[in-house]
């Protein structure tokens, strides 16, 4: 029989001297609230829960109803344990400090609740992305800037993705493993142990629509994929873009591909779409740890030093050889 998530990690955390437990506690909190969501997400219009809530996150973005809820999963899931010492999230603009209640422990989790929401009301794949991190020693109420560490220093990430089927998708730096929610006994099997990311692929993921704000090196890759067989590259490519980063990695951990959210030139203030703590760090340890690649362009993704909690970068992973390729032309100029 295979195992389960919690008990695939009470096994891993045994190899490690000196492991408390307390990990093993934080997982299976995000484990529940993970469960929660996908039951909301599954119920959809049966229960209310999609449309607009009329407001805006920090980012300027509307919220749906469904980011609010899952924001709100997540932090009852997680505040309560004692094995964390404060949240952020790609919906509240400040760091959630763990209430006076309730004892504090020494990670700090950073996530998004529901990422590709704009998907949501159309009954396409969306999920959550998370990214567990230390708190720096001797700090007891962290602030915004003892979460400004670079994806280097990840102790975990994950993903849940809410598809046909709900997967939950982890690594602890030691590769990365797949496990499928069996609603029957309501537990996250293991069903991809050690998943891995082919090297070459023929098939990429962009949102064409923005080509014209794209830099020269971007918009010669994508161009020379689409000329083919007769074109530079001598090889067809096939394009998938699904607008759920979580589908849209989980496709490249299952049979390859390049994802890319580059820097654009639409609004200068933000240097992409998608944001370094909640969805660029965690999806890079990830594609990393399955032996892909992850960078902005210019530089390894997990090395960029965080500045803002919400700052935003380029993104461009998946098989290596051809996030190889895109770095190159950028290194061209
Ligand atoms: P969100 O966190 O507000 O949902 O935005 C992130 C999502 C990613 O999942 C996806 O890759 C991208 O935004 C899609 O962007 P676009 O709407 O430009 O296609
Ligand atoms: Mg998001």
């Amino acid at each position: 029989m295979s195992k389960n998530l919690v008990q695939f990690i009470i096994e891993e955390q045994r190899a490690i001297a000196g492991a408390t437990g307390d990990f093993t506690g934080l997982l299976s909190d995000i484990v529940t609230a993970c469960k929660r969501i996908a039951h909301d997400v599954n119920k959809g219009a049966l229960i209310g829960v999609l449309g607009s809530a009329g407001s805006e996150n920090v980012q300027g973005e509307t919220q749906k109803k469904l980011d609010v809820i899952t924001n709100e999963i997540f932090i009852e899931s997680n505040q309560w344990g004692g094995h964390l010492a404060a949240m952020a999230s790609e919906e509240m603009e400040d760091v959630y400090p763990i209430p006076a209640r309730y004892p504090k422990g020494k990670y700090l989790l950073v996530f998004d609740p529901l990422d590709g929401s704009s998907n949501i009301d159309v009954n396409i794949s969306v999920g959550t992305i998370f990214s567990i991190l230390r708190a720096p020693e001797g700090v007891n109420n962290p602030k915004a800037e003892d979460f400004l560490q670079p994806g280097t220093k990840q102790v975990c990430a994950g993903y849940a993705l809410y598809g046909p089927a709900t997967m939950l998708v982890i690594t602890t730096g030691n590769g990365v493993n797949g496990f499928t929610l069996d609603r029957d006994i309501g537990e996250f099997m293991l069903s991809h142990p050690k998943m891995t990311i082919p090297e070459d692929t023929r098939e990429f993921a962009i949102n064409a629509s923005n080509e014209r704000f794209w830099e020269a090196p971007v918009q010669r890759y994508v161009r020379e994929c689409i000329a083919g067989k007769t074109g530079p590259r001598g090889e067809n490519f096939n394009m998938r873009w699904v607008a759920s980063m979580v589908a849209e990695v989980h496709r490249i951990l299952t049979r390859g591909g390049i994802f890319m959210y580059p820097r654009d030139t639409k609004d200068p203030k933000k240097a992409g779409k998608l944001r370094l703590m909640y969805e660029a760090n965690p999806m890079s340890f990830i594609v990393e740890q399955a032996g892909g690649m992850s960078s902005t362009g210019r530089e390894r993704i997990m090395e960029v030093q965080p500045s803002d909690l919400h700052q935003r970068v380029p993104v461009i992973l998946g098989s290596k050889n051809e996030v190889e390729r895109v770095v190159g032309y950028h290194l061209e100029g």
